[in-house]
């Protein structure tokens, strides 16, 4: 019996050493440990062994069942650890400039028109601005000939901090700043997030873009402004679309226009979008009230100048046919993904 365990030491011992993974290592366990091994075969042939010789021999294979233990645990950490080590290995081979199956992100539609309009008005020799979204009850409305009381305030409902300051309702909000900034004469466009307290729908979000476009010199007229516009609208839609403009009032203007755009989700057919008109209100625009270049520091004796206010988030659905406003500020992926390759 001695010599039969003794070459099965010898067996095991040449086996481990030859193991050259995990589960050859478990393999080895089943094969001397599992129910059917071999040790344990022989530890199941003591009970056929009888008075001391079983004491004895029963202490020999216990021996041996724990040194088939030890090695076989030795046997598996040290492969763990070269396991291990081969993974860090092939690690650290990879090359994190290869191109990857794992999807990028990408720049939001806004983003993406509002870059683009800021290259094309760079072009016509405007400055890009940048104004905060929390502002003063003057900046957003006294300083653009908006008075306390004034109905027109009933139009731009928003949220008011505890100290008086609100959160922008509209990107005229910074004309005062830049006017008085830059003085006469000055070109200047400054898109914005802006905030109003009003129901949603598939053309109103509580929070939305624009872009403020402003021009100031002396003799700036009605024909400037349409100019810029028309300029802008075929830049940003690479064709013709037809626009109307109409009448329309806003305190900081005088004369002041409404410029719609036909609707291009349902190609002027009439849908919820366009609130079935037709038409989708884009771009009110006019000349700079004289009260609002005084206010600036500027003499309206001297200069003159028109002032935009594009809706920007709009001129987005308009561009890449989304119907619903929404979408835009649902953090889809499913729908912001789609550009991607912008
Ligand atoms: C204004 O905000 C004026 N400050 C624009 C202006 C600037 C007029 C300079 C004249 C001179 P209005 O409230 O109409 O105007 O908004 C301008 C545009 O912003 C709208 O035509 C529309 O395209 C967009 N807009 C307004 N409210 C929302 C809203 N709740 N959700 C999405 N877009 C909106």
């Amino acid at each position: 019996m001695k010599e039969k365990m003794e070459s099965l030491r010898q067996r095991f011992s040449k086996e481990v050493e030859n193991a050259k993974n995990s589960e050859a290592v478990e393999k080895l366990r089943v094969a001397y440990l599992g129910k059917k091994g071999e040790v344990t075969e022989l530890l199941k042939g003591l009970k056929e062994v009888s008075g001391d010789q079983k004491k004895e021999l029963g202490q020999h294979i216990n021996q041996l069942k724990r040194q088939v233990e030890e090695h076989l645990a030795q046997k598996l950490s040290q492969i763990t650890a070269m396991e291990e080590q081969a993974l860090i290995d092939s690690a650290e081979q990879y090359d994190v400039t290869l191109p990857t199956a794992i999807q990028s992100g990408s720049y939001h539609p806004v983003t993406i028109i509002q870059r683009q309009l800021e290259e094309i008005f760079a072009s016509m020799g405007f400055v890009v601005e940048d104004f905060k979204e929390i502002v003063t009850d003057y900046e957003c409305f006294e300083a653009v000939n908006i008075p306390k009381d004034h109905p027109a305030r009933d139009m731009q409902d928003t949220y008011y901090l505890d100290n008086g300051q609100l959160l922008k309702t509209h990107t005229s909000a910074a004309q005062n700043h830049i006017l008085r900034k830059y003085g006469a004469p000055c070109r200047a466009i400054f898109p914005g997030r802006c905030f109003r307290n009003e129901a949603t729908d598939a053309s109103h979000e509580t929070t939305f873009f624009q872009m403020e476009g402003i021009m100031v010199d002396r003799n700036i007229s009605i024909s400037n402004l349409i100019y810029f516009m028309k300029t802008m609208l075929s830049e940003v839609f690479e064709r013709d679309v037809k626009v109307r403009l109409r009448p329309g009032f806003f305190p900081f203007v005088e004369p002041g226009f409404e410029l719609d755009i036909n609707c291009l989700i349902c190609g002027g057919e009439g849908c919820s979008t366009c609130h079935h008109s037709g038409w989708v209100e884009l771009c009110p625009c006019g000349m700079i009230h004289p009260n609002v270049l005084k206010e600036g520091g500027i003499d309206p004796e001297k200069y003159t100048g028109f002032a935009f206010g594009l809706g920007l988030t709009r001129l987005v659905m308009m561009k890449y046919g989304v119907k619903d406003i929404r979408d835009l500020n649902s953090g889809n992926l499913k729908a912001l993904s789609q550009f991607r390759h912008e």
